[in-house]
């Protein structure tokens, strides 16, 4: 069990996951943290955990014990006691994840309103998200990096030069929209929610895969970077998990440091 966990919920939420790289696991562990709330991440947290990873989303399941369809790919979020019958819930795809457990942490909003515009914002800075990884694969998710290195280094320059400034400024918007209420805080109403946290990874993972692109264009948004960037990293639960050794760092996974593919 991770260390840092103060509230314990019932049912104890399973996130699994692959081990090691943060991953689109980390928009799960984000809410989790925020919030104070227990969870187990499966593989991070038990030798064999990896099996149950491999389990959801093994090739030949149509439906698992508890009647749930197998997964694509991982994330996914095992819920006992909350599937048909009272048998386990098994979910899977990112967003469908953070909007459960928005309802349930109390992250998605304050209203039917605001709950949309959460899930819309969140699954935006996923495409954000899903962009950046195609920035070094952009030919095939199975080969290797070194194998597309030409079609990366061209999709890179159109992500830096054009993806990423259309990105940051929409989002620059949304936070001077909801400014009245969010103080440049919040994407959304006046507290936090799944879309923040999620916005908040892939700015950091950005930072990290291209720094020098990022540095030259942070002062362009002073709302996302100067006060939302800040303010939820400066977060109760945010500030100690990223702090934490359960923070993992950034390797092989969507956030990859290619010199070559950033600003020269
Ligand atoms: N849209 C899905 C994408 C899931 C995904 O691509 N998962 C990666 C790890 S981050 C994976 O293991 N993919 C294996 C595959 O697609 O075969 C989500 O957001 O959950």
């Amino acid at each position: 069990m991770s260390s840092a966990k103060k509230v314990r919920t019932q049912p104890p939420y399973e996130l699994l996951y692959w081990p090691v790289i943060p991953g689109r696991g980390e928009f799960i562990r984000l809410v989790f943290e925020a919030t104070g709330t227990s969870y187990k991440d499966i593989s991070n947290e038990s030798k064999d955990g990896i099996n149950a990873v491999l389990a959801c989303k093994d090739d030949k399941l149509t439906v698992d014990d508890d009647g749930n369809p197998p997964a694509f790919a991982p994330p996914a979020l095992r819920v006992p006691g909350e599937g048909k019958d009272g048998k386990s819930l098994v979910l899977y795809q990112t967003p469908a994840i953070l909007s459960y457990l928005g309802d349930k942490l109390d992250l998605a909003g304050e209203d039917e309103a605001e709950k949309h515009w959460v899930l819309s914002h969140a699954l935006t800075a996923l495409d954000l998200n899903n962009e950046t990884h195609d920035t070094h694969h952009p030919i095939s998710v199975g080969a290797y990096y070194e194998d597309q290195k030409d079609e990366a280094l061209k999709r890179a320059t159109d992500f830096r030069e054009n993806r990423i400034p259309k990105f940051f400024g929409y989002f620059e918007r949304v936070l001077k929209g909801n400014e009245p209420q969010g103080e440049g805080k919040h994407l959304v109403g006046k507290k936090l929610s799944y879309a923040d946290t999620t916005l908040w990874h892939v700015l950091n993972g950005l930072k990290f895969a291209f720094p020098k692109e990022v540095e030259a264009r942070e002062k362009d948004y002073p709302l996302l970077f100067e006060s939302f960037y800040t303010s939820v990293q400066e977060r109760s639960g945010l500030k100690e998990y990223l702090a934490s050794d359960r923070r993992q760092p950034y390797s092989n996974g969507v956030f990859r440091h290619y010199p070559e593919l950033d600003r020269q």
